[in-house]
């Protein structure tokens, strides 16, 4: 039996914290799918189909890397419908310090009462990857401070891109 895994997030944007948790699940799976989810809630700066794109972007690399077949995948709804939909009996997540912890716990719980079956697994980024956060991403860029040894070329350029242009 194929082993398939998801792995949920914004990714407004996707940075080497994001990729490098990627990286992690792909050794230890055969398909990896990664659902970009909407998620207005947020309000995030990129839309849904860039967020997905640039994720998209790198993943090839790591297929090619570990052998496992990632495929990028936008998302709405509920997170263990999506996961049922594609099969997969993994949900890997990142954690990075305590204070993703409590979050983390909360919805591996809830997502455990929806469907039992699916099991949560947590995984740590590398010691230079652990501490990267969209957030911070997003507003050091805004300040003019360099984000290119958090995000790939890509999405440093698109984030410059975005955070420069005029606001309307
Ligand atoms: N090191 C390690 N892990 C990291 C790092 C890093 N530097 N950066 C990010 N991560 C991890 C995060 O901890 C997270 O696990 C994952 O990468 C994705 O992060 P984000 O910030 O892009 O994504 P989130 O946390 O905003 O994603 C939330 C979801 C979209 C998955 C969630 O809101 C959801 O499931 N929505 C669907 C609706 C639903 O089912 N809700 C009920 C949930 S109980």
């Amino acid at each position: 039996r194929e082993r398939i895994g998801l792995y949920p997030g914004t990714f407004d944007p996707v940075t080497n914290g994001h990729l490098d948790v990627i990286g992690r699940a792909a050794r230890l799976l055969d398909r990896l799918v990664v659902g970009v989810a909407i998620n207005i809630g947020k309000g995030p700066l990129f839309p849904l189909e860039e967020r997905a794109e640039l994720v998209r972007a790198e993943t090839d690399i790591i297929a090619a890397r570990t052998g496992t077949v990632i495929e990028v995948r936008p998302f709405e709804g509920l997170l263990v419908s999506f996961a049922q939909e594609v099969g997969a009996s993994m949900i890997v997540r990142g954690l990075r310090a305590v204070t993703d912890f409590d979050y983390e716990f909360q919805m591996a719980g809830m997502n455990r009462r929806l469907d039992s079956a699916i099991e949560t697994v947590f995984l740590m980024a590398s010691e230079t990857n652990q501490f990267i956060s969209s957030r911070f991403v997003k507003e050091i860029a805004r300040l003019g401070g360099d984000i290119s040894t958090f995000v790939p070329k890509l999405t440093l350029e698109r984030t410059l891109a975005r955070v420069r242009a005029p606001a309307k």
